[in-house]
């Protein structure tokens, strides 16, 4: 069996999860970091982090013209975030399923936000939405020495 064979025949991709300052302040990250490690996907970058308002209105430059722009980044940059690489085949959207919708009251229990949080403003966590935010934004968060290559001794066990 080659786990990685297979695995490289697939299309690897990656995702961004960040817990807002919200879930650094209410001291949901174990609880939050457990869903994913739990998961099994593989984990390329960790961070403890406090962004800039530049960072952060790049990262969420696609909705710079909504009402709500100016107190989601005030959010955002509040206090220290999480910031987080997770990798792997399908990790994008497995990853927003395990979130829940971007309304935690609409949200399914379960999910992250479904049980964590009440409000849109205050949503706990952070996902891409495509593979290719998840590349964009991987790549915006992490600087490339920060980033980890590794085959985690499980993979036999997710993977088969
Ligand atoms: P997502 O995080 O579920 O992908 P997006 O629509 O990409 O949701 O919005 C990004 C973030 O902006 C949300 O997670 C939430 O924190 C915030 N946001 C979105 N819509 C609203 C709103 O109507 N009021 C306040 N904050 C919002
Ligand atoms: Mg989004």
């Amino acid at each position: 069996f080659l786990p990685h064979l297979v695995a490289s025949l697939e299309r690897v991709d990656q995702t961004y999860i960040m817990v807002k300052p919200d879930g650094v302040q209410r001291g949901l990250v174990g609880e939050i970091i457990s869903r994913f490690e739990k998961k099994g996907f593989k984990l390329t970058g960790l961070k403890f982090f406090q962004c800039s308002k530049d960072l952060a209105e790049e990262h969420y430059k696609d909705l710079k013209g909504k009402s709500f722009f100016p107190g989601l980044i005030e959010y955002i940059t509040s206090g220290p975030v999480v910031c987080m690489a997770w990798e792997g085949v399908g990790v994008v959207a497995s990853a927003r399923k395990l979130i829940g919708v971007t309304n935690p009251l609409e949200a399914e229990p379960g999910t992250i936000r479904g049980d964590l949080a009440i409000q849109k403003g205050r949503n706990v966590i952070h996902g891409s939405d495509s593979p290719e935010s998840g590349k964009r934004e991987v790549a915006l968060w992490f600087k490339e020495g920060e980033l980890v290559e590794w085959e985690p001794a499980l993979v036999p066990w997710l993977i088969e």
